[in-house]
């Protein structure tokens, strides 16, 4: 059994150096308005967050670091904390370019590429992370974006982690929840989703031994994937590069999303929008009003589909896996 009480020094440490990383200009928070716009069943969060356009492209060299800002020297007014999960290290950074307070980084200490899978460790420090929030009544989900295609930036090994109200969850996850499956422990998907997907309802937070709950949540995770892999292999063509999708953790389940393509090119104006896996969380993002009417009017689902994968033939059905859970 891990050291949980790092995980709520960690947690409990968040409040205080978003602030002082905001106040010493290490931390850059760009103000932002949320319109909740209904499409398919969906209430999408769409954020208008002019001042990101903005931000410095994180292509460019980092002069101050050039192994990249998630390896050491840490930039001091972002850095929270290390950890440990079995023999894995990690530090926590505040993110610096924050839309939402306190939304910050789980990084591993030693260089992994971004193109890597989940491994337990990284799995059972996310939830353990979570649930010092919970403990802490600071709710958050977890997001990963894994490989070019994704909407990752940095290639250094990151999950993020993002507040949302106390009783909140993502959109999509909401959706996730009204799912009434006929048996548990077996992968799933939502049939009005236009875009590949799979999705594994965990045990209820507590309701059973954490380690027992961990030990599901990587066989949860191995079974989405194999059902990624699967459905790539299917494909008449590969995307370009290395495997690309969407990781999404709440208390209630975890979501893979296979990746096509990193942005979507709006039929109207033919602007490029990128979309990570906060969108398939049902989180958009646009840096103009304009944009913002041109994503309303294409259909946030359309474009979901258009960076996505087409669902499987066969996989209308909403239970797809095999059961991995005992009863
Ligand atoms: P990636 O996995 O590589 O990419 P990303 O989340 O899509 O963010 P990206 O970097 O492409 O930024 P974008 O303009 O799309 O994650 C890298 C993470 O590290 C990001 O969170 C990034 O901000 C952070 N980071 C980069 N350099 C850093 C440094 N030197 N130190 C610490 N952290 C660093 O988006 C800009 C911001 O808006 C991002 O924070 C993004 O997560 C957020 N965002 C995007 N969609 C959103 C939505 N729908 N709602 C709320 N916030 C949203």
């Amino acid at each position: 059994m891990s050291d949980l009480t790092q995980y709520d020094n960690i947690i409990s440490k968040l409040d205080e150096t978003y602030s002082s990383g905001r106040a010493n200009g290490n931390l850059l928070f760009f103000g932002s308005s949320v319109t909740t716009h209904s499409d398919g069943g969906v209430d999408f969060e769409i954020r208008l967050c002019p001042s990101l356009s903005h931000k410095p492209q994180v292509s460019k060299p980092v002069v101050s670091n050039p192994d990249g800002p998630f390896s050491p020297p840490y930039v001091p007014g972002l850095y929270v904390d290390r950890l440990k999960e079995e023999e894995e290290e990690y530090v926590v950074l505040m993110n610096k370019y924050c839309v939402v307070p306190n939304h910050f980084l789980l990084v591993t200490k030693e260089f992994k590429r971004q193109t890597a899978p989940l491994t337990p460790p990284d799995l059972a420090a996310a939830y353990n992370l979570m649930s010092a929030g919970r403990r802490q009544g600071k709710n958050f989900f977890m997001f990963y974006n894994c490989g070019p295609l994704s909407g990752s930036s940095q290639p250094h090994k990151h999950l993020q982690f993002m507040p949302i109200p106390e009783e909140g969850a993502p959109p999509i996850e909401k959706l996730a929840q009204r799912q009434r499956l006929e048996v548990d422990g077996k992968a799933f998907i939502i049939p009005s989703l236009p875009y590949a997907h799979h999705v594994f309802r965990l045990p209820a937070y507590r309701s059973r031994p954490l380690e027992e709950i961990l030990d599901i949540l990587t066989q949860a995770f191995i079974s989405l994937l194999d059902l990624t892999f699967q459905l790539l292999r299917r494909l008449p063509t590969l995307p370009e590069g290395p495997p690309a999708y969407n990781v999404l953790l709440t208390f209630d389940h975890l979501h893979v999303i296979p990746r096509g393509r990193a942005e979507h090119t709006l039929s109207q104006g033919g602007l490029d929008v990128p979309v990570n896996a906060l969108g398939f969380a049902g989180m958009l993002i646009t840096k103009s009003e304009e944009e913002q009417g041109l994503l309303i009017e294409e259909s946030p689902l359309a474009i979901l589909g258009g960076v996505g994968l087409p669902v499987a033939e066969g996989e209308s059905c909403s239970t797809v896996e095999s059961s991995i859970l005992d009863d």
